[in-house]
């Protein structure tokens, strides 16, 4: 069967799964090399340095390419050097449009490491007006989306932007990392290039660390790849084939993410110590119409507004225990994060809360665990507040 008439459920399993030819062992080996032998000069089986390329790696590459309905798919070793191999390949002093609610640490790329060789302009891309105006007057060469946003869960209409953005030849990006594959393919709906923090659902056990950018352009591909080859950052062999081990319950996970989020979304939307909660499947979502067209399902991320100030934050989040306070995301786990203080502490404070991200901003990573012991676990939380 080709891959491209398999559906995802079986895809995730057996694109790149083949059994190894050598010993038909049904499991990837994990090919820990750092080199290969030549026969003469330059005569090779298509590997030489680990660097450049690894098997078990290209195996995994072959399943997230086929999972973003993409030609090509590079491994990095994680999300943020793969949001780094794109800056590289833009030609110096290039106009770049971001989206205003970013993970921090991309926000911390683009504002502190990258403005001495490009230029950023960070917009509200949710409003499409705006947004048009912005590309009309900066002649971007990219325009980055992260939709939904972390922590915001704001969305932006990927058609939409995708054809303006080519109007002026502008790439788009979009960072598909709190969808996965399962939920959401921005190629199939114009993007030029889709990443994704592998660290997070694709992976889904919090256990690496891995970024991965799928593209149907061959030349976008061998672009870079030229600068993940120069620069190195390239993923483990051993990581790969874990990533290769959790990707095969994507699928499962994913609908077992959404189920427990939905439960828990409506049970805070009631609770009288919240203030408001974002999740794209409840119909107050501002863009929860947006969100039905374009993505397949609603994913496990929560962000709420506790009813109080930072004391309050604190005293529901030292009295969780299922959900765990930490940054990251998207493993079987249930995680909970204080975007302020954790995961965006690098926006500075004003723009933070010019976004809508204040102290009694709390976001959820919903695991699979049992939903009851879930809302219970919170409501443990919400008891000390
Ligand atoms: O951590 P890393 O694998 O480098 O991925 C960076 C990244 C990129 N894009 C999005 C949307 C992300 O959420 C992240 C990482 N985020 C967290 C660690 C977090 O807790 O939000």
């Amino acid at each position: 069967m080709s891959t491209k008439n398999m559906k995802f459920e079986t895809k995730v399993i057996h694109v790149g799964g083949e059994p190894d030819p050598t010993t038909g062992a049904i499991m990837p080996p994990i090919y820990q090399t750092s080199t290969y032998v030549q026969s003469s000069p330059g005569e090779h089986k298509g590997y030489e340095y680990t660097r450049s390329h690894n098997p078990t790696r290209t195996r995994l590459e072959e399943n997230l390419a086929s999972l973003e309905n993409a030609n090509h798919c590079l491994v990095t070793a994680s999300g943020l050097s793969a949001s780094t191999l794109i800056m590289h390949m833009l030609p110096k002093g290039s106009n770049i449009i971001c989206g205003d609610d970013v993970y921090g640490g991309t926000y911390r790329l683009f504002s502190k490491v990258f403005p001495d060789i490009h230029n950023y302009t960070f917009v509200d891309t949710t409003n499409l007006k705006k947004l048009e105006e912005e590309i009309a007057r900066l002649k971007p060469a990219l325009v980055w989306l992260e939709t939904p946003t972390n922590p915001l869960l704001k969305i932006s209409d990927i058609k939409a932007i995708s054809n303006l953005a080519k109007k002026t030849n502008a790439l788009t990006v979009v960072d598909n990392t709190f969808m996965s594959p399962f939920f959401q393919n921005p190629l199939d709906l114009g993007a030029d290039i889709v990443l994704h923090s592998v660290t997070k659902f694709i992976n889904g056990h919090s256990d690496v660390v891995g970024g991965a950018l799928m593209m149907n352009s061959k030349d976008i591909r061998d672009k870079l790849f030229f600068y993940q080859n120069a620069i190195g950052p390239a993923q483990s062999p051993f990581d790969s084939w874990l990533v290769l081990r959790g990707i095969k319950t994507l699928a499962v996970r994913m609908k077992a993410h959404q189920e427990n989020a939905i439960k828990v979304a409506k049970f805070l939307e009631k609770h009288p110590k919240v203030e408001r909660v974002i999740y794209p499947g409840l119909e107050s979502h501002p863009q929860h119409k947006l969100a039905r067209e374009q993505m397949k399902g609603f994913g496990g991320m929560i962000t709420f507004f506790l009813k109080g100030e930072i004391a309050e934050s604190r005293r529901f989040l030292e009295n969780v225990k299922l959900f765990a306070l930490a940054e990251s995301l998207g493993g079987v786990e249930s995680l909970v994060d204080h975007p302020a203080i954790m995961t965006h502490a690098s926006i500075p404070k004003a723009t933070r809360e010019q976004l809508g991200i204040y102290d009694n901003l709390i976001r959820l990573s919903v695991g699979i665990e049992d939903v009851d012991d879930l809302i219970a676990d919170l409501e443990m939380g919400f008891a000390k507040v």
